[in-house]
């Protein structure tokens, strides 16, 4: 790297620190953790057969409605800055992720999918990524460097033809984002079918992920008419099973202008709160589950190398079993053979061979055996030799049975198990506990202000 260049570099990691909020360094660091080549908690994870995903290093929010209801609008609100297309026309065609980077730039489907990796399947939906795109802004507004948002086709009913499965991919990017707001705007097609199929099917899954807003409220008319449009929204929304729940929170929300002073309650401010309480409660998720995993990972250690402290012990004794049966099983034809033999060798040639009390001491030992042999009749000799023969093969297959020995861990692998629990249990947990620390610190330092 030349002086420049690396001063540059250096420049530009001095601002991004500068300009870096405590909670997006710790949802980065924990994301890091996770993540590492080496050390990272899901290749650890993958040794104990256990799969962690890593943490996003921010929330996504998918804004759904009907065509026209403001879904653009309000993320252009939110950021500042006019990255989604708005007007009356049905303007939004296909999944646009809005977010933050540095520098501005629009990103075709594929490289979307190649951002966020946990959104391919979306490939399954055919034609889908030819509708997907990513806007990325540079803005730092509000909570925006922690939010992705999500925006989505206006819904309508009738005629009109989505590109692909419009309801089966909402419900499906449903089960993947954090927030899901509803906006039913008061003069456009706030009831249509599609949009109610929708949200009640969303709501049978992740009705605690889902807020309803009135949208472009200042567009109501009077306080009375507004009240009327809501109460008509509720009414139809509370006939579907999944939503018929008492208390529905519906706020009004709209873009002020002020140009155009509106006297309507805007409770637009609401929703960044409720951002910000999600980005929160998603923090602390995220350090609470880095301690499970590590304790997870901790215990799963222990036990492998308690499993394979058990497995040693079981060959040792496999083996101890089987080395028995196999001489016992080979001991039996033996001294027969032996005993056969003595018998039919020429007694002379035996006593030049082994001397005579060579010669003795083998009949002394024989004998029990020449006894045994003896007392079964003559006839039946065939049979018994058959039944040892057996007998012998079934001990032999027994000693192989009862010798299979289990896999064992290398001496190598076990220590490398341990060496990577000891750093999980040390290293990452304290990186947890002081990242924990600096959240609370900063939590308390923002009610200060
Ligand atoms: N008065 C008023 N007009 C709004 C508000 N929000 C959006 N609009 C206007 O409503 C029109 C539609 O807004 P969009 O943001 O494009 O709506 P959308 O939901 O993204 O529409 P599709 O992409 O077609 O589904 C635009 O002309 C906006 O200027 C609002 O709060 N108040
Ligand atoms: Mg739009």
């Amino acid at each position: 790297m030349s002086g420049r260049v690396r001063q540059r570099a250096t420049a530009n990691a001095n601002m991004d620190a500068a300009t870096t909020t405590v909670n997006e360094r710790i949802l980065r660091e924990c994301h890091a953790l996770y993540t590492d080549e080496t050390h990272g908690m899901v290749s650890i994870a993958q040794n104990v057969d256990l799969k962690l995903l890593a943490p996003r290093k921010k929330i996504t929010i998918m804004l759904i409605g009907n065509h026209s209801a403001g879904k653009s609008s309000f993320i252009n609100w939110y950021i500042e800055e006019h990255v989604q297309r708005t007007g009356v026309a049905i303007e939004t065609q296909g999944f646009s992720f809005v977010t933050s980077g540095r520098r501005r730039e629009s990103l075709t489907g594929n490289a979307t999918l190649h951002l966020y990796p946990h959104f391919q399947p979306l490939l399954d939906f055919p034609g889908v990524v030819d509708y997907l795109q990513t806007e990325v802004s540079t803005s730092k507004e509000k909570k925006f460097p922690l939010v992705t948002f999500v925006d989505t086709p206006g819904l309508v009913d009738g005629d009109m033809n989505y590109p692909f499965d419009v309801n089966e991919a909402i419900l499906w990017l449903g089960d993947l984002v954090d927030m899901i707001f509803v906006f039913f705007d008061p003069i456009g097609q706030a009831l249509c079918k599609r949009t109610l199929n929708i949200v009640e099917s969303l709501s049978a899954k992740h009705s605690e992920r889902m807020r309803f807003y009135l949208s472009k409220a200042d567009e109501a008319g009077h306080e009375s008419d507004r009240q009327r449009v809501m109460m008509q929204i509720v009414q139809e929304l509370c006939k579907r099973p999944t939503l018929n729940r008492t208390g529905f929170e519906m706020p009004t929300i709209f873009i002020p202008n002020p140009d155009k002073p509106s006297r309507c309650v805007n409770q637009i401010e609401d929703v960044c709160k409720d951002i910000e309480k999600t980005i929160t409660q998603t923090i602390q998720n995220t350090l609470n589950q880095l301690e499970k995993d590590c304790d997870e990972i901790g215990d799963l250690v222990d036990s492998k190398i308690a499993r394979d402290n058990e497995a040693r012990s079981h060959n040792l004794r496999a083996g101890t079993k089987g080395i028995l049966l196999f001489f016992l099983g080979l001991t039996l034809p033996l001294a027969l053979l032996v005993n056969l033999l003595a018998t039919s060798f020429p007694q002379k040639m035996l006593k030049d061979l082994l001397g005579l009390e060579g010669m003795e001491s083998l009949k002394l030992y024989l004998s029990p055996i020449r006894g045994f042999w003896d007392s079964i009749p003559q006839e039946y000799h065939f049979y018994a030799l058959l039944t040892l023969a057996l007998l012998t093969l079934i001990l032999l297959g027994a000693a192989k049975f009862l010798s299979r020995s289990k896999a064992t861990m290398s001496r190598k692998h076990k220590k490398k198990l341990l060496e990577q629990q000891t750093y999980v249990r040390t290293v990452v947990k304290d990186k947890k506990q002081s990242l924990y620390k600096e959240y609370l610190q900063q939590m308390v330092s923002e009610h200060d202000l």
